[in-house]
């Protein structure tokens, strides 16, 4: 796919107020491209706000720059230009939508969500890459930018948290030979960042886990694993979202399963599921059947209902997928 990367150079070079954005329930390649966006207008010495209405996740915090993301846009200035990152529609931008009122916004939208709506006025789309990270790497290789180590960090992180650090079919030479640059050039450790990212769990995260370990089940012939973490269990441990983020792949890897779900209750009545799968199962489809969306082996989508009758619905629907197949 070809990238009309001139375009947003020529908007870097006659625009001024910059307001860069990624999804709600931001993960690390959302707060890595964030933050490596950042970088970018600011080598350019532009005026920006890097915002994400629900903050960095503290999982991320090692990142440099991420004390620069703020929850709330300063009404003061208007921004000219607004860069959404890794978001694949308008309404997942976290920031509050008094921003699309904005007279005369334009609105650049860069991300490899295969569900990307195209709602910028100029679209830096490439669903082949495993990351946005991966497209800004691409994007700033042919700019010729050349970065520091803070950056290469953020793509690092990027790359590795959106194909489960090299196991997800998402990786590719491409990305391999993008994260040997990062190591060999900027000096990335791999190694400390798996470990800022997987190994700085709270007992209570691990202690929870358990409780939802005890909640799995397979049905569907083998191939069907969920669990389900409700409300109980959250305000017993008072784990960080972010913390629970993982659980659900422990339901995927379990063999002979195809897809994994962790049904988690948000508040009464509204249930978050998380879907995994195998390379056999594309789950965006899925997820798209009920409102959500992301990627064919990772997607999301909440449902409004109690959440046994959840369960049971979202079951059935799975059992006529494979009946229908
Ligand atoms: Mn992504």
């Amino acid at each position: 796919m070809r990238l009309d990367w001139q375009e947003l150079f020529k908007l870097l070079e006659s625009n001024d107020h910059f307001i860069v954005t990624c999804h709600v329930h931001p993960d690390g390649d959302a707060i890595g491209s964030l933050l490596a966006i950042g970088f970018l207008l600011k080598k350019w010495r532009k005026n920006f706000q890097l915002i994400c209405s629900e903050g960095v996740p503290t999982v991320y915090s090692y990142l440099e720059g991420s004390e620069l993301v703020k929850k709330e846009r300063d009404p003061l200035i208007t921004p000219q230009v607004l860069i959404s990152v890794d978001c694949a529609e308008k309404d997942r931008c976290a920031l509050a939508s008094e921003i699309w009122d904005v007279s005369g916004l334009i609105i650049v939208n860069i991300d490899h969500h295969v569900t990307n709506t195209g709602f910028g006025s100029l679209n830096l789309i490439n669903p082949q890459a495993a990351a946005t990270g991966e497209v800004i790497y691409h994007l700033f290789s042919k700019a010729g930018f050349d970065f520091d180590s803070s950056v290469a960090t953020a793509l690092y992180t990027a790359v590795a948290t959106d194909t489960g650090f090299f196991r997800y079919s998402n990786t590719s030479a491409f990305t391999l030979e993008l994260v040997s640059v990062l190591v060999k050039k900027y000096g990335i450790e791999p190694s400390k960042i798996a470990e800022q990212v997987h190994e700085q769990k709270s007992y209570q995260a691990i202690r929870l886990l358990g409780e939802v370990l005890c909640t799995l089940q397979v049905g569907i012939g083998g191939k069907v694993a969920w669990m389900v973490l409700d409300q109980p269990m959250i305000s017993k441990y008072q784990v960080e979202n972010e913390e629970t983020e993982g659980y659900v792949n422990y339901a995927r890897s379990i063999e002979g399963v195809e897809i994994g779900i962790l049904f988690k209750e948000l508040r009464t009545n509204e249930i978050k599921l998380s879907w995994r799968s195998s390379i056999s199962v594309d789950v965006s489809k899925l997820a798209a059947n009920f409102g959500g969306g992301g990627h064919a082996r990772a997607a999301g989508c909440t449902i409004n209902g109690p959440v046994d009758q959840v369960v049971n619905d979202v079951l059935q629907f799975v059992t006529e997928y494979y009946r229908a197949r």
